[in-house]
């Protein structure tokens, strides 16, 4: 479990955001993050799956300073044992990534750890992994990740009442698609392409959260 601090900020979040490099030079990527942090932005992912180590390290220092100081914390994607490299708050890991427990063990007990889950099976099954928080989906099909199987609505407010940890709704969710994710139940979600591709994202964001669920 992460520290105090991380799980009340993980507690007040409600939009996440992913940082993917499928969609953000290195060049373009604080003047992004900056933009998300200045739209509040809860929580921010680093996401490089075709990056070298080094890379990210690059990346997740340079974007650190802007995140630290709008109080965020900044999670890499696959990558635990970079965490401490790195100073990030945490990581994040999926199903065929390494267990928690030996991701625990890299990234430290104060960090945040989070898990994708994409089925009511696996949302069962992450209780006993204890993540700090999980993402539910892809729930439409998306680009972003383009070979994960979509899973749909119907089982989003099952999915979150078996939990006591933040559940993230996530894959193809944007400002067209969101009404139908909250009428599913959803009470958190994560974007990716939605913010990455919208040039009006400081503004995309209070307007994601006056749609969300208080
Ligand atoms: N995991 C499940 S769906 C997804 C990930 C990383 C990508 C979501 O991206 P987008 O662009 O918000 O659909
Ligand atoms: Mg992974």
């Amino acid at each position: 479990m992460a520290s105090l601090k991380l799980q009340i900020k993980l507690q007040a979040a409600r939009v996440y955001g992913i940082l993917d490099t499928t969609y953000l030079t290195f060049d373009a990527m604080t003047k992004v993050v900056e933009q998300l942090l200045q739209g509040g932005i809860d929580l921010l992912q680093l996401r490089a799956k075709h990056s070298t180590k080094e890379e990210i390290i690059a990346m997740g220092r340079a974007i650190l300073p802007f995140t630290r100081a709008a109080g965020i914390p900044l999670l890499l994607n696959d990558y635990p044992d970079l965490v401490k490299i790195v100073g990030a708050q945490g990581a994040h890991v999926g199903q065929e990534d390494m267990s928690l427990q030996e991701a625990r063990a890299l990234v430290g007990e104060e960090a945040i750890l989070g898990l994708s889950t994409h089925s009511l099976e696996q949302v069962q099954q992450s209780i006993a992994q204890q993540p700090d928080y999980i993402g539910f989906g892809p729930l439409f099909p998306t680009p972003t990740k383009p070979d994960a199987p979509s899973i749909g609505l119907t089982n989003i407010a099952a999915a979150q009442s078996m939990v006591d940890f933040p559940l993230f709704c996530i894959g193809g969710i944007n400002l067209r698609t969101l009404p139908q994710v909250i009428d599913a139940g959803a009470h958190l979600v994560v974007m990716v392409s939605a913010l990455l591709n919208d040039e009006n994202r400081v503004e995309l964001i209070p307007k994601i959260k006056k749609l969300l669920p208080q």
